[in-house]
């Protein structure tokens, strides 16, 4: 006899050959081929509305706090004064809006190659868009590669790089010649923030050993720290601050970030200034990725030699 359940759709994202994540699918609510990618943003039965890229998992209304929350907050609490921010990618405005509730923030330029990403935002997910319209934001729909070699030396103090998998068109993002001329625009405190897939996965294992390599070279000091979120591959996800100055535990200010964070606290579900330390602490597989490919990464501790 047939299940009743066997004519409903569902829709996976393959992380290996047959292995992945299914959703239920209620409804297809927006489905089309921009000039970079295929955009779609389906109805879920679990996780709310969906918004994919060529097939790819971008967010869910569900739990897209946590990785909007984390792209954010560990580096604007860093920070001693945030005021201009660069967002690359991110055309779905999560990111945008977790920066503009900090106060200190004066402006920030988002710039997003695809605009079908943003239409897809504004009709289908109101609780990121909202954020495009704060008086504070500049939209650029543009190359984020080219932004970024014509900015202004020092004119950042922040830049976040909300991308998707580097592959393809996005694999720009993830190439020496983009962060050394993020380096170029980032004031003297700056830092890059970018996210960097799963430490669970082996073929990105390899890329991200080679990131560190070479943001250790480029900024001096690179950091990885975690979050769980359960709709990307493996759901342990990563997230890479490349710093000019400043480290991440060791000159966070944990009174003046619950300071900055108060006016909104209660908006954020995942991030708080304790568990911004305990973000940066890494399982010991993932420490052991740095221990050959990135010595920068291992300065703090270059006189401990309990790594096992
Ligand atoms: N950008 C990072 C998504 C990477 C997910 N990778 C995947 N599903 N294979 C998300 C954009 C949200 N602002």
């Amino acid at each position: 006899m047939a299940s009743p359940k066997q004519h409903q759709l569902q829709y996976t994202e393959f992380w290996q050959q047959r292995t992945g994540i299914t959703f239920g699918v209620e409804r297809v609510l927006f489905d089309r081929q921009s000039a970079y990618q295929r955009v779609q943003v389906l109805e879920t039965d679990a996780f709310g509305r969906l918004l994919t890229l060529d097939g790819l998992v971008m967010l869910t209304e569900r739990d897209e706090f946590v990785y909007h929350e984390m792209i954010a907050h560990p580096a604007l609490c860093l920070l001693p004064h945030p005021r201009r921010v660069l967002i690359v990618g991110g055309g779905d405005g999560g990111t945008l809006r977790e920066v503009l509730r900090h106060a200190t923030v004066e402006q920030v330029d988002l710039v997003e190659i695809d605009e079908v990403v943003i239409e897809a935002s504004r009709a289908f997910f109101p609780a990121l868009s909202v954020a495009f319209d704060d008086p504070r934001a500049r939209i650029h729909v543009a190359d984020g590669v080219a932004f970024v070699q014509q900015a202004q030396a020092a004119s950042y103090d922040l830049i976040i790089v909300d991308a998707t998998d580097p592959v393809d068109f996005a694999e720009g993002l993830f190439g020496e010649a983009f962060y050394r001329d993020c380096a170029r625009i980032l004031t003297a405190d700056g830092i890059l923030v970018t996210q960097s897939e799963s430490p669970f996965d082996p073929t990105f294992q390899r890329s991200i050993q080679a990131a560190y390599a070479m943001l250790g070279r480029i900024f001096g000091r690179v950091y990885m720290y975690l979050a769980h979120i359960p709709t990307y591959p493996m759901g342990l996800w990563s997230f890479t601050l490349a710093s000019k100055r400043l480290h991440p535990v060791e000159h966070f200010d944990f009174k003046r970030a619950v300071d900055r964070l108060a006016p909104f606290a209660e908006q954020l579900r995942y991030y708080n200034a304790t568990l911004h330390r305990a973000a940066f602490a890494l399982p010991s597989f993932v420490q052991r990725l740095f221990e050959v490919a990135a010595p920068p990464f291992q300065e703090d501790n270059a006189q401990s030699d309990t790594i096992g």
